[in-house]
């Protein structure tokens, strides 16, 4: 864990707070890079099937009314990529997760532009029906719209490793956080985006995958077979350092 550049061993901001949900992807790409970087902090989860996320103390700290939050002391930022970025460059040694070389910081960038400008809608036009009206399947145009999204993906892939080129970074962490909810919702065939499935495959045997993504993906996966009746009585609310979420192997800490 933590083998991309963090300073010490593990580095404890214990003046941030993550507010989050283990279902979201945008929360998970989060979690996962706080592992990459072997960064803890306070971590609250949030209900979102109870809109705890629209509690009037969290529309103060984000009107838009979505997760992930961070504060940092008295700082506080409301998207994913956002947070993640802030917390390498002003945190982290982690020259390959995010370069500070313009070019390659650009890259990055640019991933984390298209995770959020292109992939995420496609998330949630096929995930909200299911999660918050009464459809039970994804739409054939958006099933559609989605492979689309697969197939240039796997020409993004050709010839690279990862999606930044020769080292894996946060884009490539933004974007399996996507994907790999996606993926759930219209399956990654793997006749059809072989490069884009052994990406993901190299993804999945990251650390960090296991502890920031996996028991989250499969909530979400269950949540998606309930449809919109989800009995959330698992969720326990307490507050707990990313490094209680690592070491109880990605499950939750009991109260
Ligand atoms: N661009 C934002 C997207 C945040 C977002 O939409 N989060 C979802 C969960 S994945 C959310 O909070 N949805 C609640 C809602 O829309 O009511 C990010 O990357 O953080």
């Amino acid at each position: 864990m933590g083998n991309f550049g963090a300073k010490n061993l593990s580095t404890s901001l214990f003046h941030c707070t993550l507010w989050k949900s283990d279902t979201s992807p945008a929360c998970r790409a989060v979690m996962m890079g706080l592992d990459a970087m072997n960064v803890s902090l306070t971590e609250i989860d949030i209900d979102m099937d109870k809109a705890e996320h629209r509690a009037p103390d969290l529309i103060a700290m984000n009107p838009h009314q979505t997760l992930p939050i961070l504060k940092d002391g008295e700082f506080i930022l409301c998207d994913s990529h956002a947070i993640n970025t802030y917390i390498a460059s002003r945190y982290c040694d982690c020259e390959k997760l995010l370069p500070t070389n313009p070019a390659g910081r650009a890259i990055v960038d640019q991933l984390l532009h298209y995770n959020s400008g292109i992939l995420y809608p496609h998330y949630r036009s096929c995930a909200y029906p299911i999660l918050y009206e009464n459809c039970r399947f994804v739409m054939p145009q958006q099933a559609q719209e989605v492979e689309h999204a697969y197939r240039k993906l796997e020409t993004m892939l050709k010839g690279r490793s990862w999606f930044s080129g020769a080292n894996m970074t946060l884009g490539d962490i933004a974007i399996m956080a996507t994907i790999s909810t996606l993926h759930v919702l219209v399956p990654v065939d793997k006749d059809k985006f072989p490069v884009l499935l052994s990406w993901m495959f190299r993804m999945s045997k990251e650390p960090f995958y296991t502890t920031g993504n996996l028991k989250g993906l499969n909530e979400f996966t269950k949540r998606i077979d309930t449809g919109n009746g989800f009995d959330s009585k698992d969720n326990k609310k307490c507050p707990r350092s990313s490094l209680t979420r690592r070491s109880t192997g990605a499950k939750l800490a009991e109260t």
